[in-house]
């Protein structure tokens, strides 16, 4: 585990209580989602929370996220409210996107989370385009594009980093290597062990980062952040993590063996950061169960909101389809 002697206790709890978050809420919409009570698909972040939780704590409010068909962890991690989540994957009015978006395209601009983007590989571009917006206005404010190493095989992975090499835009590419893209193992599918060095052939860093420890992607993460602030340009991170579930939620993973998964879930970015917290900064058990408490009741609630949501009106249907006001 990265030396985490120089965050301050509060900063380390309220990490492990945003894994924690994450971690209940996935589980919950779960056993929910076996009940048959969330439309559609769910792709699901167990085992990556340390991710998305180390790379938000090192942005400022007014700093932009762009995410994937994975968003849950990312949004949740930048502050956004449970219960829009829960209520939008849920197809519900009250849900962050009107009940439009579904599972795979959260959205919430009030706190910085972009909508979401399905498309593997595509928000890497736009992530460009908004950090070289940010510049040109002269604005202090950074992006970070969050996607797979299923998409560091795309074009506009490619494109995006060039551009953002160029123009030395203050962007943060965070890939989250979870070894798979959908069934296909990444050893299949690229000849290197890191996709991290491929930042080299655009002229930015690369650094490969232990993507199971909240401490380390937090400091990667502060060092990229604050060099893209700083106006020297993009940083690719490469964190290597591993996701507990299938693919989505038809995909019973049965490409992996069972000594693998076992193998990553003693990684645990969870129990890992508990035991920091409790043997190394000497919180109380008690007041670690207090947090887990806490983050379970909070995902309860956000459910119990979504169930009782009504359904988007019939007349919603076309609103947001074209700009209005134009
Ligand atoms: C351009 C494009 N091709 C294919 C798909 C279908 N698809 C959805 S997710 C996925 C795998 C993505 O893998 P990765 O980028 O590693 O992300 P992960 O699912 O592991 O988080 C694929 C192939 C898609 N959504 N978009
Ligand atoms: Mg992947």
């Amino acid at each position: 585990m990265t030396e985490p002697a120089g965050l301050p206790l509060e900063t380390l709890r309220e990490m492990y209580r945003r894994m924690v978050l994450i971690r209940r809420f996935e589980d919950h919409l779960y056993a929910l989602f076996l009940q048959g009570a969330v439309p559609g698909t769910l792709h699901q972040y167990q085992g990556q929370e340390a991710v998305a939780v180390g790379a938000c704590a090192a942005l400022r409010p007014n700093d932009v996220i762009f995410s994937t068909h994975r968003p849950v962890g990312h949004f949740l991690a930048r502050g956004s409210p449970a219960r829009g989540i829960a209520a939008e994957i849920m197809g519900k009015a009250s849900g962050c996107a009107g009940g439009k978006g579904g599972q795979m395209h959260l959205t919430d601009v009030s706190v910085g989370a972009m909508p979401s983007n399905a498309i593997v590989g595509a928000n890497i571009p736009i992530a460009t385009g908004a950090a070289l917006g940010f510049r040109l206005r002269g604005q202090d404010r950074v992006a970070v594009s969050f996607f797979g190493d299923g998409a560091a095989n795309t074009g506009a992975f490619h494109e995006g980093l060039n551009l953002a090499a160029v123009k030395d835009a203050p962007v943060v590419f965070v890939c989250e290597n979870n070894q798979y893209g959908a069934s296909t193992a990444i050893t299949s599918m690229m000849r290197i062990a890191d996709i991290a060095e491929r930042a080299a052939a655009y002229g930015i860093p690369g650094q490969v980062v232990d993507g199971m420890d909240v401490v380390a992607v937090h400091q990667s993460a502060r060092g990229a952040v604050e060099r893209a602030r700083r106006g020297d340009g993009p940083t690719l991170l490469e964190c290597k993590t591993y996701r507990y579930s299938g693919h989505s939620r038809g995909d019973p993973g049965g490409y992996r063996s069972r000594e693998e998964v076992q193998r990553w879930r003693e990684r645990d970015p969870l129990s890992r950061m508990r035991r920091v917290l409790i043997e190394e900064r000497g919180l109380a058990e008690a007041e670690v169960g207090s947090i887990e408490r806490a983050c379970q009741s909070e995902v309860e609630e956000a459910v119990e909101f979504a169930r009782n949501s009504p359904e988007p009106a019939a007349e919603e249907t076309y609103r947001h389809v074209f700009a209005e006001g134009h």
